[in-house]
């Protein structure tokens, strides 16, 4: 085996096992979230136009397996034929990827059971299917990741596979305070360790009083204190802190994109980020009308 691709095999290995210690790596055939693969009948839809036509709303055409300007079967007949030609084998098969399309859709709704709903079109769809794949992905455990659709469209799976967090990055929330007790962020708060808290004293002198978890700006209109950016509440800043730093693969809610499993500065360091929140506007208003109020 040549050098390089001992090389590439034992990088490989290596991001396995970095991968393992966080996530089931799943190996066996997988299918995309949110897209299922269509091929048309004959005469139906050769363009992604047509295509997009003969689907139901809300369904969005993301590719075709080949453009008929690529394919030999739907190349000008010569105008002097005096017989139609028989299509070869190529041209066949050519002739089936350009009515076939990789199709997305919205919402929690399994690819096994889009593709189901599309079968029964039988007057216009010939088949349609998951888009199996057996790539290796890092799939996290939390049960709500099946609907987080955004963590495929900025590739967080792939991105799994070769790095899972970094504990020197701390992720900074400007919102109207957090929910730091959340079963799913409440191991990924940072804590500020040159911070006393609740003692009135900006311990560390970075200019803040008592921002030890996070920092309030907004004490004076919410009648609490500097330090408190607790904020227990279903509200705008604990979503906005779940969709970047959520604890990832703990078996519980949503997976973050910054991963994190217990990578508060209190905990072992362990992959993945933290969270830390600073309360811009009083706790019982979004920030954005915080800023214009
Ligand atoms: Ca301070
Ligand atoms: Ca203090
Ligand atoms: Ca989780």
């Amino acid at each position: 085996m040549k050098l390089r691709k001992l090389l590439r095999l034992g990088n490989r290995i290596a991001a396995l096992g970095a991968a393992c210690c966080l996530f089931f790596i799943d190996m066996s055939a997988q299918t995309r979230p949110n897209v299922v693969w269509v091929r048309f009948r004959p005469g139906v839809a050769y363009t992604a136009e047509a295509a997009a036509r003969m689907l139901p709303e809300g369904m969005d055409v993301r590719s075709q397996l080949l453009a008929p300007e690529q394919a030999r079967a739907f190349r000008p007949m010569n105008a002097l034929a005096t017989r139609p030609r028989v299509p070869s084998a190529l041209e066949r098969a050519e002739e089936k990827l350009c009515r076939t399309f990789a199709v997305a859709f919205g919402g929690p709704i399994l690819p096994e059971r889009m593709a189901a709903a599309l079968m029964s079109k039988q007057g216009v769809v010939e088949y349609a299917e998951p888009w199996y794949t057996d790539e290796m992905h890092a799939v996290p455990n939390d049960p709500r990741t099946g609907s987080q659709g955004y963590l495929t469209r900025i590739k967080a799976f792939e991105a799994w596979d070769s790095l899972q967090g970094d504990t020197n990055v701390v992720i900074g929330v400007s919102d109207n305070g957090v929910d730091q007790t959340h079963e799913d962020l409440r191991d990924n708060i940072w804590k500020n360790g040159g911070e006393i808290p609740d003692n009135d004293i900006d311990d560390d002198g970075n200019g803040y009083v008592d921002d030890y978890i996070g920092c309030n700006l907004a004490f004076s209109l919410d009648g609490t204190k500097p330090g408190v950016t607790l904020n227990p509440s279903q509200s705008h800043g604990t979503e906005v802190a779940g969709l970047a730093g959520a604890t990832t693969n703990n078996g519980i809610g949503i997976a973050g994109p910054a991963t994190g499993a217990g990578s508060s500065r209190s905990r072992p360091a362990v992959p993945g980020a933290a969270i830390s929140s600073t309360a811009i506007s009083p706790s019982s208003m979004p920030a954005s009308c915080g800023s214009r109020c």
